[in-house]
């Protein structure tokens, strides 16, 4: 994970959120994820806030670490570029080997969802077919997909895994159009459970083990995943993300899982 900077509050934004970040909310919710990790067993390294980037917290986006080997990204807006050299060096001293993504590729990590079948690479504003496909050179073992998202900032503000059998999709023009092309890419392999949630952030969840972390706030959506988790004998842990999503986070932005 990445410490919050105060700058924070000058994170990028889509559209201007109702009422400004809160900075003093958002170090606490963010603190409420590192102990709820913590909690989980996992090691959590926090990597220290650079104060001239400030949607640096946002670690989830500068690589994509599967099996000891990461993709370090060439993040797909300008403002953000450079977040990465830090998680570069911090990834390397642990002992993965680490891959750059070359220009004019262009790869945020809130695209890339490594399932633990496949790799589905959403194409979207800030990930471009080159990116992709050089992803998709460094993980040559796992098979990979790419989607076009048309709507949202990335393909997991629409989608994410409750488990490896079971995708979350949030109700939204785009989901529609790549759930469909999910199933023509992956042909009849496709072995998803794919599940609609009428919140697209609530979607966006963290799976850990028996343990899945949902964002507090969605309560429809809510009711859906206890459902779910009940009949999958998995926990849930509740997160309230409200001033991660006011710059266009949610849960999985904030770490970096492997
Ligand atoms: C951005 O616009 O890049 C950030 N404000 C939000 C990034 C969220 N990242 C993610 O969900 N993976």
């Amino acid at each position: 994970m990445r410490d919050l900077p105060n700058s924070f509050v000058d994170a990028l934004k889509q559209q201007a959120p109702d009422t400004p970040i809160d900075l003093a909310l958002a170090k606490t919710q963010h603190q409420a994820y590192v102990t709820a990790l913590k909690d989980l067993g996992l090691r959590v390294i926090e990597v220290a806030a650079d104060e001239s980037l400030p949607d640096c917290c946002f670690v989830e986006d500068t690589a994509v670490v599967i099996g000891g080997r990461a993709a370090i990204n060439n993040l797909g807006a300008k403002e953000r570029q450079g977040e990465e050299k830090q998680i570069n060096k911090t990834l390397k001293e642990l002992g993965i080997e680490t891959f750059p993504i070359e220009a004019p590729g262009t790869v945020d990590g809130g695209d890339v969802l490594f399932t633990g079948k496949h790799l589905i690479i959403g194409l979207s504003k800030r990930t471009n077919a080159e990116g992709a496909r050089q992803l998709g050179q460094i993980f040559s073992d796992v098979p990979s997909f790419a989607l076009s998202v048309t709507e949202g900032l990335h393909l997991k503000s629409v989608l994410s895994a409750f488990d490896s059998e079971t995708l979350l999709f949030g109700e939204c023009a785009a989901a529609k159009g790549i759930e469909a092309e999910l199933r023509r890419k992956t042909g009849n392999g496709m072995s998803y459970e794919i599940i609609y949630l009428p919140d697209p952030v609530g979607a966006n969840v963290l799976s850990i083990g028996d343990f899945v972390v949902i964002q507090d706030g969605f309560p429809r959506s809510e009711v859906i995943l206890k459902k779910l988790a009940e009949g999958k004998n998995k926990t849930l842990i509740k997160l309230q993300m409200s001033e991660f999503i006011k710059a266009d986070g949610a849960l999985t932005c904030c770490s970096l899982l492997f």
